[in-house]
């Protein structure tokens, strides 16, 4: 599926270094694997039944950043993002306002590619839509009946966690904490039939006034949530792929079931090498959501006037893991960061700014520290006698123009 126009990524001189990030399986900060030169990205896409609020924006930007960080580094990225456009949530939100279901994705999907493109963030290379890959989730849930690792519910396809016994290790969380999230987070442990609570549907036959897709031996239906993600990375990606990425909502159940999935239909016990969530981003006491409704637009506040590098540059201010609450002071403080360091960008000269183009590639490879990346970029402005070339350093690193 088309996906959005790639901003332009200028060259900056000297070396890029490969970031050093956060993964949640490992609980530690570590080197990626990023083999031969390559590395693989999948991060998990919009359920388009509402616009990008600064959450997603937040997300999609930390992922940039490190998309960035690797092309500075020269590594040859394939980015992989799906949009999952038929799913429970927005089919309630389609059936509750009255809109048909594919408008209503249609139009999300629209708004979602321009506020990304505004916001200067690089497309993945696949874009890929549920509703186009049904045959891809199709053949992996009929070849987990096929090796025994999922099991028939009346209609519908469940997948039997008991087959794996990697199960649990990205989220490392005990049986309690686990019931919680699987039934807070779209799981259906009460259905009757299924061997364990929390093994999760992989194929729901179909219902009365739903869409369905053919499904072969599965009979008519659509996919379940985490064997879309699984079934797009093993057609998109050469597995093990390198970063599954996310907000840390979807550590659990979604990573964990995904991955669990990935790793029945490839054969491989680590089919992503290492697992990169953002923390949340709330407003007005809670996690901006959709279901809560506190929500703050990405689109709203660039009708607003709100310029791109000003949403942005409130974004990098926070670090991607710490969970933030924002407030429209931040946004001022950043439009204000802006104004100092277009100005800082006009008066600029000639001096030599290696050393600062590498302390600004330092703060990022460390845990994709754009808060210290800004900070130095602070230093620079104020600083007389300043080097232009820092310029093009913050428009490659953070995609902030000036
Ligand atoms: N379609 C699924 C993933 S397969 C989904 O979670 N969609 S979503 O629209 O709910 O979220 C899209 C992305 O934004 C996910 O990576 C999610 O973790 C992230 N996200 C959602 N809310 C927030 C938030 N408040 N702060 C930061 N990231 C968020
Ligand atoms: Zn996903």
């Amino acid at each position: 599926m088309q996906s959005w126009n790639a901003p332009e990524v200028p060259e900056i001189e000297g070396p890029g270094l490969a970031p050093r990030v956060h993964d949640t399986a490992a609980g530690g900060v570590r080197e990626l694997a990023g083999s031969g030169g390559r590395a693989g990205l999948y991060v998990c896409g919009i359920t388009p039944y509402d616009s990008t609020h600064l959450g997603h924006a937040a997300t999609y930007v930390a992922f940039d950043t490190l998309i960035r960080a690797w092309r500075d580094a020269g590594l040859e990225v394939t980015y992989v993002q799906n949009v999952t456009d038929v799913d429970d949530p927005l089919l309630d939100r389609a059936n509750e306002t009255g809109v048909d279901w594919q408008d209503l994705a249609q139009a999300e999907i629209g708004k979602f590619r321009g506020d990304m493109e505004a916001l200067r963030v690089i497309p993945p290379n696949h874009y890929v839509s549920v509703v186009d890959s049904v045959d891809l989730v199709v053949s992996a849930v009929s070849e987990m009946l096929r090796t025994g690792s999922a099991y028939v519910v009346g209609d519908d396809v469940y997948a039997d966690l008991s087959a794996d016994s990697l199960i649990g290790s990205i989220g490392h969380l005990d049986d309690a904490e686990m019931d919680r999230l699987f039934a807070e987070r779209g799981g259906d442990p009460e259905t009757p039939g299924k061997r364990h609570p929390r093994d999760p549907l992989l194929w729901r036959g179909r219902r009365e006034g739903e869409p369905s897709w053919p499904g072969g031996d599965l009979g008519e239906g659509r996919p379940g949530w985490h064997i879309e993600c699984a079934a797009i990375a093993k057609a998109n990606l050469d597995i093990p792929f390198t970063v599954q990425g996310g907000g840390y909502d979807l550590v659990y159940p979604h990573h964990e079931m995904s991955t669990s999935h990935l790793r029945e239909v490839t054969g491989r016990q680590h089919p992503a090498e290492s697992f990169v969530h953002t923390g949340l981003v709330g407003y007005a006491g809670h996690k901006m959501s959709k279901s809560r409704g506190n929500l703050v637009f990405v689109s709203q506040l660039l009708d607003d006037g709100v310029p791109a590098d000003v949403i942005r540059l409130t974004l990098l201010a926070q670090h991607y893991r710490t969970d933030w609450e924002y407030t429209t002071s931040q946004l001022y403080a950043a439009a204000r960061r802006w104004q100092r360091w277009q100005d800082a960008a006009h008066l600029a000269g000639d001096a030599d700014e290696s050393a600062t183009i590498a302390e600004i590639r330092a703060a990022i490879a460390d845990d994709l520290s754009t808060p210290a990346a800004v900070a130095v970029v602070d230093a620079w402005a104020a600083r007389p006698g300043r080097g232009k070339a820092v310029i093009g350093a913050v428009s490659a690193l953070l995609g902030v123009s000036i």
